[in-house]
């Protein structure tokens, strides 16, 4: 892959079409473009990194993979961001782990090569161990939204139903956690109703807490294609920081952070009190409830505007910094567009009234009745390849089992007990730790053994300085692929992993499509594809062999797409062979004729809704077949800027890297367009601080305190400041806390009071 970063932002057909419009950041490759003539077959996949979940088809010569382009028949219509383009070279990294490693005299001992066998039985025995001596609780799996389908799936049968332990958790919990709660509180059950087609429909975006333009860039150049084919459609973003996605924004609204939920309410009261509301939607689709005295309690339409009401437009500027006249113009244009589409993600997940902010987007649409048209609807964007299809609808999480079953539902349990052939009462009734307790309960030896796949928590847990105690006490076993994650100093045996094309899987993404993943090349060194390590495993350290009756990924596929049948996520119509053929296909997908559901609930599109259903929208997912409008108060942020801690820290994402850049950091254009962390500084605090660009600046919390070089930019608003997270040599989750909401139990990443002064 020749491609360079220069080039490629010179190239890029999608950079121009977006420098029109003033936006410089994301940059894409049309399909074909590099070194195709180099290869001699094209495989299908998946590009490794973000929730957009584009199509890729990987070029192979000689049984090396030499080069990468968009799958023009997948969503993304052959188009692919930088980080995507230059996936090559990541497979072939040196850092890359080929063999297998323990530490056979505990954490101080260096890790030493050894065979399979060994690894396997030194893992396998510390975990029969800790079972026979402290029962199933005392062992954990701790996963990842980047983890194959049949990967999680496996491991959630293993841990819940083989050991009997619901401690099977992962990094979903620290990022679409909230969203499923959002989607599960309102309408019964997980996973939006809208697809990317809703694009290419809206006349109304509602930005709020995603920066699309560097997490999403394909998606944003869909969105910014839209705006430009369609100048009235108006876009709104809400985002404390001006990022580039706000550039194409006609109205940006910046505020003071963590005050959504009065901008939310807000925006509703004015809905009501201008009647731009859908009365016989609302009358037809919903219920009104909220909490009191902690029960949950009905109310009445009436109930909720007169709650609503309190959100003035003067009180809503008071609380949020947003001009009162602004309020009332976004909800305006919210309500009257003929096709509203919302956009979210970690600025509204990672907050510790993160669900109740989920709650109240989706009571927008509700109440305006967008929703269930094209273009209409309140459309989560997750953040990982595999969270949705991997961890989400497999139920690969402590309180979750496959396809919308809880642990806490004695019917769920049995169902799955039964689909499994296990004892009823195998599975346990109570959830299992959740991932901030699950690292307090090692730190506390509650939890002898953890198993961690496709994560690397030593860097991406929040207080830091609290959490890897729990990774020092525990023994830890982890797959990787690349020696740079920080977590293998803390692992006793590390199971070298196949990376992405070099093994078979399902991944799926924000818009419920499953596409399949095609092994491309064969694993490098001595690595082996999870699904086999996992059984290996899984049998040494006394799992049943007959839970794990598969011979390769296939055979995992085949069972999770028969156990989703009937179900509210049925996608049974998903044979590995139309994978093979097709470019990703969305469920619900009862049948192997049907070609996938674009719009969920609605009727003669989905086809869970019968066709002789009196109403055209059916939420069929919740018990009493309604959608709930959720009476939610606004509450302040856990740790507001106060007079000790005058500044509000936020930390996220920057376009070229990839979370803790294990994998963006092997490719040295992308290392090189951000070889470490900064801090961005607005101008005029940056001012009263005598702080220059470059300026080592202090970020003092009240658990930590850290140096990074300014970056002096109006990107932030005085009294904000950002620092990306991708540096393991400036560990800026030291700094956190590790409040989280209390629903979801995902952490506040975006909200926290610091000091900042210039270094001495
Ligand atoms: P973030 O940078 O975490 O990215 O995607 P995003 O959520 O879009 O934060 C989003 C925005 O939230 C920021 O611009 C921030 O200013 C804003 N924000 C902060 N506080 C508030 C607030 O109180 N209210 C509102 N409304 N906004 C606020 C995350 C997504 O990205 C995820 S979850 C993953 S896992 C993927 N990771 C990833 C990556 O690591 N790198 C790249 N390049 N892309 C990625 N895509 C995915
Ligand atoms: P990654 O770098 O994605 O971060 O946090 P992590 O999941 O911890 O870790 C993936 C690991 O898997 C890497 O070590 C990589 O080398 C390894 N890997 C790559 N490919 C493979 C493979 O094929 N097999 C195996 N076995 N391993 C592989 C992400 C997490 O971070 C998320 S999702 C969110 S949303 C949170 N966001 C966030 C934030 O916004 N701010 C702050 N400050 N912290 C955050 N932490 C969270
Ligand atoms: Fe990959 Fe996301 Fe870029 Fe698409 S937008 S190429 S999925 S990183």
């Amino acid at each position: 892959m020749t491609l360079s970063r220069r080039a490629f932002l010179k190239g890029s057909a999608a950079a121009i079409a977006l420098s029109a419009l003033g936006v410089g950041g994301p940059c894409l490759a049309a399909a074909g473009k590099d070194g195709g003539d180099k290869a001699d077959k094209w495989v299908k996949g998946v590009c490794r990194y973000c929730g957009t979940g584009c199509g890729v088809m990987i070029g192979v010569r000689d049984g090396k993979a030499v080069s990468i382009k968009g799958d023009p028949n997948n969503h993304n219509q052959g188009l692919l961001c930088l980080k995507g383009a230059m996936l090559i070279p990541v497979i072939y990294a040196k850092d890359r782990i080929l063999e297998p490693r323990i530490r056979k005299n505990g954490k101080q001992s260096p890790l030493e090569v050894v065979s399979w066998d060994e690894a396997l039985e030194f893992a396998a025995k510390r975990f029969r161990t800790a079972i026979s001596e402290n029962g199933p609780n005392a062992v954990a799996y701790y996963g990842s939204g980047q983890a194959l389908t049949e990967e999680s799936y496996l491991a959630n049968k293993i841990w819940k139903g083989g050991f009997g332990t619901n401690n099977v958790d992962g990094n979903p919990r620290l990022c679409m956690a909230s969203a499923v709660g959002g989607y599960t509180t309102t309408f019964g059950k997980d996973e939006p109703m809208g697809t990317y087609n809703d694009i290419d429909n809206a006349t109304c975006f509602f930005i709020i807490g995603s920066n699309t333009s560097e997490a999403h860039p394909v998606l944003f150049r869909r969105i910014a294609r839209r705006k430009q084919n369609s100048p009235d459609v108006k876009i709104i973003v809400v985002d404390p920081r001006r990022t580039n996605t706000s550039r194409i924004a006609d109205i940006h609204l910046t505020f003071k952070p963590g005050t959504d939920l009065a901008l939310l309410n807000g925006m509703a009261h004015i809905i009501f009190k201008e009647e731009l509301d859908d009365y016989r939607f609302m009358d037809k689709q919903c219920v009104f409830k909220g909490v009191k005295d902690g029960n949950i309690v009905d109310c009445t339409l009436d109930a909720y505007k007169a709650f609503v009401a309190e959100y003035t437009p003067e009180k809503v500027e008071a609380l949020t910094g947003i001009p009162a006249d602004m309020v009332v113009k976004v909800a305006r244009i919210f309500a009257e567009s003929s096709a509203t589409l919302s956009l979210w993600c970690m600025g509204i997940n990672q907050r510790s009234k993160g669900v109740w902010a989920n709650n109240l987007i989706h009571n927008l649409h509700l109440i305006t009745g967008h929703i269930g048209k094209p273009g209409a609807s309140p459309l989560s964007l997750t953040g990982q390849p595999n969270a949705c299809g991997g961890v989400r609808d497999t139920g690969s999480l402590a309180h979750l089992l496959p396809a919308g079953r809880v642990v806490a539902n004695e019917q769920h349990r049995n169902e799955m007990e039964d689909f499994w052939k296990i004892p009823r009462g195998t599975i346990q009734p109570q959830m299992g730790y959740h991932t901030v307790a699950l690292f307090e309960n090692m730190a506390k030896g509650n939890v002898k053994a953890v198993f961690i796949h496709c994560t690397n928590p030593a860097h991406t847990l929040p207080n830091l300085n609290k959490y890897t105690p729990g990774l020092e006490k525990a023994f830890v076993v982890q797959t990787e692929c690349f020696n740079d994650a920080l977590t293998i100093q803390y692992a006793d045996v590390v199971f070298p992993a196949a990376f992405w094309c070099e093994t078979d899987g399902v991944y799926g993404c924000t818009e419920r499509r499953y596409a399949l993943i095609e092994k491309a090349v064969e694993p490098m060194g001595n690595t082996r594809p999870v699904v086999n390590i996992l059984m290996d495993f899984a049998k040494l350290a006394g799992v049943d062999p007959k839970l794990m009756p598969y011979t390769n990924a296939a055979d995992i596929w085949d069972e999770w797409r028969t156990l989703s049948k009937g179900s509210a996520y049925n996608f049974y119509g998903m044979t590995r062979e139309r994978l093979q053929k097709e470019s990703g296909i969305k469920w619900p997908c009862p049948t192997e004729d049907h070609p996938g559901t674009d719009l969920r609930y609605v009727r003669g599109e989905d086809p869970l809704v019968p066709s002789d259903h009196p109403d055209k929208v059916f939420f069929y997912g919740s018990p009493n077949q309604k959608a709930t409008i959720w009476l939610r108060p606004y509450q302040p942020p856990f740790e507001p800027a106060d007079a000790d801690y005058p500044f509000v820290l936020t930390t996220g994402r920057v376009i070229d890297h990839w979370h803790t850049a294990t994998m963006t950091g092997q490719v040295p254009e992308l290392k090189k367009a951000y070889p470490s962390a900064f801090v961005e500084i607005n101008p005029k605090d940056a001012e009263k601080l005598n702080i220059k660009n470059g300026d080592p600046v202090v970020l003092e919390t009240r658990r930590d305190k850290m140096v990074f070089p300014a970056s002096v930019t109006d990107t932030c608003m005085p009294g904000l400041v950002f620092c990306p997270f991708f540096d393991k040599n400036k560990l800026v989750n030291k700094l956190f806390h590790d409040a989280v909401d209390d629903i979801s139990k995902e952490p506040e990443y975006k909200i926290c009071a610091t000091k900042v002064y210039k270094q001495a």
